[in-house]
């Protein structure tokens, strides 16, 4: 069984998230989508919540499993025996940080990277971004899922 995780804080997750993990799926038996937890940045979205948008707009992939993770992340790796690391490459400005990740996760683990460009269509896209526009009502709905979308909107309207 071939299996390779995407992870990041995806709060919330976008389509060019979205567009890596589908692309991983093709090309592993299972992508295992790992929400990691940074205790010291509040998310506009609980973990949970997160997890719940990412399993609805993956399901239909059939091969993307969802959940949290407190910790290292090549210790998410090494307990359910993932060699590969899949990450989106938007910009040469992710390359310095994807890299000395990747080496570092390399290093200790010997846990690989693959990098896969993105999508040119959401190379400008992060989910910062998104929420800041979104807060002073820009039109991000081409950006997100479109039940992603409609949580985002609501959230803001309750603040
Ligand atoms: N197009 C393509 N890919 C994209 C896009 C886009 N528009 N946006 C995001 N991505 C991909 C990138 O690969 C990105 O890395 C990933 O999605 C996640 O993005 P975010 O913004 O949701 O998440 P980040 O950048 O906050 O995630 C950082 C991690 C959580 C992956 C990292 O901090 C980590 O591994 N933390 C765990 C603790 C750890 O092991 N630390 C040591 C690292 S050496």
């Amino acid at each position: 069984m071939r299996r390779a995780v995407c992870p990041g804080s995806f709060d919330p997750i976008t389509n060019g998230h979205l567009d890596i993990i589908g692309r991983a799926s093709k090309l592993y038996d299972v992508v295992h989508v790992a929400v990691m937890i940074n205790q010291s940045k509040k998310g506009l979205f609980t973990v949970e919540e997160r997890i719940d948008m990412i399993r609805e707009v993956t399901a239909g992939f059939g091969n993307v499993e969802v959940e949290s993770f407190h910790g290292l992340l090549v210790d998410f790796c090494r307990q359910r025996e993932i060699p590969a690391i899949v990450k989106g490459l938007r910009a040469v400005s992710d390359f310095d940080y994807e890299l000395q990740m990747a080496q570092m996760n390399n290093g200790l683990s010997g846990v690989e990277t693959l990098f896969v460009p993105t999508n040119p269509t959401y190379s400008f896209l992060s989910s910062s971004l998104v929420k800041e526009v979104a807060t002073w009502g820009g039109d991000v709905s081409h950006l997100l899922p479109p039940t992603v979308h409609t949580a985002l909107t609501e959230r803001l309207a309750e603040r």
